[in-house]
């Protein structure tokens, strides 16, 4: 299973973050849409003054490897108007490969799993609504325990629109 977290905090070229979305989910449906969580809002990790972030965890289907799947999404964030700068500055989408299947990796441009997806509420929550069963492939730990084990104080909730 190939899980691909989605996340904008800034307006881009396409309106609203939500709108930004809307676009990265167009954009990735060429590489196997076939999954899509809920809409999240969630306040930014590490806490800071940037605005909150929309967030979403969708599925591709695709035989694609994990880095043919990452420059896919490296390209699709530049068409979306990603401009980069420091990490965690906002941004006006983000596109992570969270998951590709069991595959481990530890390339200097792709750590599989994502290094921190397991101890992030705004990744965690949309995961589950679309693969509750999913075992985290190092850990061996389900999604329900992950958000069992998360954090508290990590503010966030489906959006309502
Ligand atoms: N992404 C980050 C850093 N912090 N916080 C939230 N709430 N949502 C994100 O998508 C996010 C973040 C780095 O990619
Ligand atoms: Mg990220
Ligand atoms: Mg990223």
């Amino acid at each position: 299973m190939i899980l691909i977290g989605l996340g904008a905090n800034l307006p881009g070229r396409f309106g609203s973050p939500r709108a930004a979305l809307d676009a990265a989910r167009e954009g990735l449906g060429p590489l196997g849409l076939s999954a899509v969580s809920s809409v999240w809002v969630s306040a930014p990790v590490p806490v800071s003054g940037q605005p909150w972030y929309f967030n979403q965890v969708v599925r591709l289907d695709t035989d694609l490897g994990s880095h043919a799947v990452l420059d896919a999404l490296l390209a699709l964030e530049t068409r979306l108007g990603r401009l980069r700068s420091v990490p965690n500055a906002p941004r006006v989408m983000d596109l992570d490969l969270l998951c590709h299947g069991s595959c481990v990796c530890d390339d200097p441009d792709l750590t599989l799993p994502h290094p921190r997806m397991h101890l992030r509420a705004f990744v965690l929550f949309p995961l589950k609504e679309i693969a509750p069963c999913w075992v985290h492939p190092v850990s061996g730990r389900s999604v329900s325990d992950l958000i069992a084990a998360l954090e508290p104080g990590q503010e966030i909730r489906r959006d309502p629109s």
